[in-house]
């Protein structure tokens, strides 16, 4: 009986000791602490999912949130580098939720295909932050936030600009440079410069295409407008800087002058734009701010406190127009 009673009391302690551990969750560092939606020393762990590293701009993005999120003592950021693929943005908000982070980040590198994953993410009750680019879905309770800008609305100044620039009596044959494919930066985009361009017929777009937002493809894409038809081509609009930045070496290798014989507008305000704009290179530079880490640390603790957050937090962005408005911006130029 005594026997029976020494096993049975140390079967006890072991099975206690397995269920105290299993409701832990053990970090990087080995320490176990209670499992509470990934917190890690009072931290809030933010699984962030970036797109890739395909231009100036996303590198600017990715240095801010880092250097908000990653060297603050509030937060504990869990980084993922997609390539521009949506399969792996999958597979590492797949993780984060495996990982009980406390809220997810999302820079999406399409708008379509992310009900699946999202409703897994709300069944594990970690909210969800869009940045930058936005999504389609039916159901909107599967995002609470979209940080970024009105693309449409930089669409719509592009074209203004453009006008303005070259004179609403006249007209232009332009080529038009997309971003990647199915990304909602890209879409609202082009929707948003053709609005600008509807009350102006003489202004036609004559060839699109997209560049994937990459300088080596907007150079690609370029090269073959200016082979086809370059002659009849009076503008370049790209989505993003570094796709103009490629037009403009195939316009300068096909024997012509950016920002003369064809002008040039586009979309960022990354610093090569504004010195390819002093240059007299680059007529016209929308800016899209991608400095959103301040702004995401902000939502992240306003949502962890129980605070409401608006559901699209925007950022006032400008437009500069030539040689001289570029020269003055480009000393405090952040990205
Ligand atoms: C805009 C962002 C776009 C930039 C590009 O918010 O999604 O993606 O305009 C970047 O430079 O590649």
């Amino acid at each position: 009986m005594f026997k029976l009673k020494k096993v049975s009391i140390s079967l006890l302690v072991f099975l206690m000791a397995i269920s105290i551990l299993a409701g832990c969750n053990s970090n990087t560092n080995g320490k176990t602490e209670k499992a509470s939606g990934g917190n890690k020393g009072g931290k809030i762990v933010v699984g962030f999912s970036q797109i890739g590293a395909e231009s100036g701009w996303r590198t600017a993005e990715t240095k801010s949130i880092k250097e908000t999120l990653g060297n603050s003592p509030d937060f504990e950021l869990k980084f993922s580098d997609a390539q521009q693929k949506q399969e792996n943005q999958i597979k590492a908000i797949r993780n984060f939720i495996a990982q009980k982070v406390d809220v997810i980040a999302l820079a999406p590198v399409v708008e379509t295909g992310w009900e699946s994953i999202l409703k897994k993410a709300r069944d594990a009750k970690i909210p969800v932050i869009l940045l930058d680019r936005g999504i389609k879905v039916k159901d909107e309770s599967l995002y609470t936030s979209f940080i970024g800008s009105d693309f449409i609305l930089e669409g719509e100044n592009a074209a203004k600009e453009l006008i303005n620039l070259i004179g609403a009596d006249k007209g232009a044959n332009i080529v038009e440079l997309q971003g990647t494919v199915g990304a909602s930066a890209a879409n609202d985009r082009k929707t948003g410069f053709a609005n600008g361009l509807k009350d102006n017929p003489n202004f036609k777009i004559i060839k699109s295409q997209s560049g994937d937002f990459t300088r080596v493809k907007g150079k690609e894409v370029m090269e073959a407008f200016l082979k086809s038809d370059g002659k009849n081509i009076d503008v370049v609009y790209a989505h993003n800087d570094d796709m103009a930045i490629g037009a403009i070496q195939a316009i300068e290798e096909y024997g012509l002058k950016p920002g003369e014989d064809i002008k040039v507008v586009s979309i960022d305000g990354v610093k090569d734009a504004f010195e390819a704009a002093v240059q007299g290179k680059t007529n016209i530079i929308v800016e899209c701010n991608p400095l959103l880490g301040p702004q995401l640390a902000q939502a992240v603790k306003d949502l962890k406190a129980g605070k409401e957050i608006p559901r699209w937090i925007k950022t006032e962005e400008s437009v500069f127009v030539g040689k001289e408005a570029a020269e003055e911006a480009l000393p405090s130029r952040k990205y």
